[in-house]
């Protein structure tokens, strides 16, 4: 089966592909806010970045739905056209000419860097960050190796796709089965087994299986974005599968209990610039806007939800800062991702709310009782729950 026209099929669907994968991933890292410290100390591979933008709306469901979600599709391509080439992972002698060893420190860093985005990116949405190393920086770091390998694999075998793709029509191939299916000729690359044993399976029941596994990996991952009764077959995206009751049904990223966050009473107080101070009720006797906006997660899930509450730039306005350059939101939660800043853009939008209601109830504890911020376009994880205190600052 392995010859230079399947590994160039494969190829070729990468190289549509990928890109979007490293386009929508680099917009992510300017979404997270250079400004957050998320990644961590990167060095020089830091991105100038921009203030993301608060429209449209759903635009980080999208950049992050096609980064996860085209991501995990593929998987199942990325492994096939290991597949096709592993005589040339394994070749020996190892050391030929010194073409031959930059050759095989380019495939290295190729192949081990895109492993390791697909190993760190599956287990970030899998699990509690199980490495000794922060994911945001790895994967970060992992994502520059693999980019410049790409650049570099993809300028020397762009010729030699385009030839191989031209040897034999897919539209042909598609209509071969098993019986009439004979090896490629041999090639200079060494992909054609000099000696084929009788084929077990046909171009096109081999193009059929890899396809096969994209559409189910599609099947297990769609319903995080979609949502509706898909969710619960989202099977590679457990993290946002734990739902709520009644009007707060809808993901949770971390429960109270996991944040050790214990449900507030009367006393509780919302600081603005620690100088003045709102009780719950004071908040609800404000002017309330409502809005539709969605919760999306760089873990790979989102869904869209009707918020109610006070705006944030008329709490700014309350605290003296009616322009403010940014805010500094603080929490109940002392775990990472309790406090976020916030551009101005993004604290004065008209439909930036410090929430108090989600779809006419009160928000749950789990979502974030008794406030919690929620503003267009801006990642889930800037969307701080169980808010304390908010500083709108003038720089
Ligand atoms: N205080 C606090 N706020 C938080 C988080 C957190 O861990 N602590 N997680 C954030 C992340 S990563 C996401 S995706 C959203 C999810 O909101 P939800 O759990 O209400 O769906 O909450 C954000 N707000
Ligand atoms: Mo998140």
């Amino acid at each position: 089966m392995r010859g230079p026209w399947l590994t160039s099929v494969f190829g070729a669907v990468l190289l549509a592909c990928l890109p979007l994968v490293i386009i929508t991933g680099l917009l992510d890292y300017v979404a997270y806010g250079p400004g957050q410290g998320i990644p961590g100390a990167v060095g020089l591979l830091h991105l100038p970045g921009f203030d993301w933008p608060t429209r449209p709306s759903w635009l980080f469901r999208l950049t992050q739905g096609l980064h996860v979600g085209l991501g995990l599709l593929l998987v199942p391509v990325v492994l096939a056209k290991l597949w096709s080439v592993i005589p040339k992972l394994f070749a020996w002698p190892p050391v030929k000419s010194l073409a031959q060893i930059l050759e095989r420190v380019s495939l290295l860093l190729l192949v081990g860097s895109i492993l390791f985005e697909i190993a760190t990116g599956l287990l970030n949405i899998q699990y509690d960050y199980v490495f000794g190393f922060s994911f945001y920086t790895g994967h970060y770091i992992g994502a520059w190796v693999f980019i410049a390998s790409f650049v570099a694999h993809v300028s020397l075998k762009l010729p030699t796709m385009v030839r191989a793709l031209r040897s034999r029509s897919l539209r042909k191939e598609l209509a071969t089965p098993l019986a009439e299916t004979v090896p490629e000729p041999p090639d200079q690359f060494g992909l054609v087994a000099p000696e084929p044993a009788a084929p077990t399976v046909s171009r096109r029941g081999a193009l059929g299986l890899v396809g096969g596994g994209v559409l189910l990996v599609g099947v297990l991952t769609a319903g995080q974005t979609i949502g509706g009764p898909l969710r619960d077959a989202a099977v590679l995206l457990p993290r946002g599968r734990q739902p709520g009751e009644g009007a707060n049904r809808y993901p949770i990223n971390r429960t109270a209990v996991a944040a050790r966050v214990t449900q507030p009473g009367e006393e509780w107080r919302l600081a603005l610039n620690g100088s003045r101070e709102f009780s719950r009720a004071d908040l609800l006797a404000l002017p309330q806007h409502t809005a539709r906006l969605p919760i999306a997660c760089v873990e790979g899930w989102s869904t869209v939800q009707t918020w109610t509450g006070v705006r944030l730039r008329d709490l700014a306005a309350m605290a003296g800062v009616p322009g403010p350059a940014s805010a500094f939101v603080d929490s109940a939660d002392p775990g990472p991702f309790g406090r976020a800043m916030l551009t101005g853009d993004q604290a004065t939008d008209p439909d930036a709310l410090l929430a108090l209601r989600v779809n006419g109830a009160e928000l749950s504890l789990d979502h974030g009782f008794p406030a919690r911020v929620i503003v267009p376009a801006l990642p889930g994880v800037h969307c701080t729950k169980w808010v304390r205190s908010i500083e709108f600052r003038r720089a």
